[in-house]
């Protein structure tokens, strides 16, 4: 038999040798060399961090680099972590996407996790350099019509944000076809409500002390006049 048809029968692949580990041709049998440690299967973390949809330092001044760090980085990455842990010890199903696990879970800390990952990445995409300003189109006058003014929707944004007491979070929604603003505590979010999210604003410490310390009445009218995302929140409505 030829070399080459005695590996093809014995079923040994090119990559398959080639992933055979190596050992130093020096190494011997000595019983005081360790065996190779077992390779732990490989198996994929089912949920990741987004990276932020702009640069870690392209909110200033209005939340400074060290602020995006911690939150995105520290904060955010430790919801994926956990929930990761949780798949790990099946208390989690990773099969199932971030919102069937949300609408799932039941109130717990697999619900929390799942549910402030899917919070923080739509906070970070309800921001943008160089956002604030007012909506145009289509969006402008369902405001128009649902808030009767863009003066009365900010208002109410405004004090649902300041007014969340304790952790949480201020939303412009879609609910039965009408604008609104509502604001949600802890993790708590509008797709267990049945409403659709267009922005958010979170006013946990953690998203404004790095920059504002306790003014959050200051962090939430920065937001409001120079970082909100309206494309975003249009792009949301056409789904809605
Ligand atoms: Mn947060």
């Amino acid at each position: 038999m030829q070399r080459r048809d005695f590996l093809k029968a014995a079923g040994i692949t090119a990559a398959g040798l080639i992933l055979t580990p190596s050992r130093p041709a020096d190494a011997g049998e000595s019983p005081s060399t360790p065996p190779p440690p077992t390779p732990k299967p490989e198996r994929p973390m089912p949920f990741t961090l987004p990276p932020l949809p702009y640069d870690v330092s392209a909110l200033e001044p209005h939340l400074s680099k060290e602020n995006l760090e911690l939150h995105h980085g520290k904060h955010h990455n430790a919801y994926v972590v956990n929930l990761n842990k949780f798949v790990d010890d099946k208390k989690a199903d990773g099969t199932k996407t971030l919102e069937e696990l949300i609408l799932s879970a039941g109130p717990g800390p697999v619900f929390n996790n799942a549910a402030q990952i899917w919070n923080h990445t739509f906070y970070w995409n309800s921001l943008k350099p160089n956002g604030g300003g007012e909506p145009t189109g289509e969006l402008a006058e369902r405001i128009k019509r649902d808030f009767g003014s863009f003066a009365d929707f900010k208002k109410q944004f405004q004090d649902a944000a300041v007014g969340q007491f304790g952790s949480g979070w201020a939303w412009l929604v879609v609910d039965a076809g009408k604008l609104k603003v509502v604001k949600t505590g802890n993790a708590e979010l509008p797709l267990t409500a049945k409403q659709t999210a267009l922005l958010t604003i979170d006013v946990w410490e953690h998203a404004y002390y790095p920059t504002y310390k306790n003014l959050r009445p200051k962090y939430v009218e920065t937001i409001i006049e120079k970082l909100l995302n309206w494309e975003f929140a249009a792009a949301n409505l056409a789904k809605a």
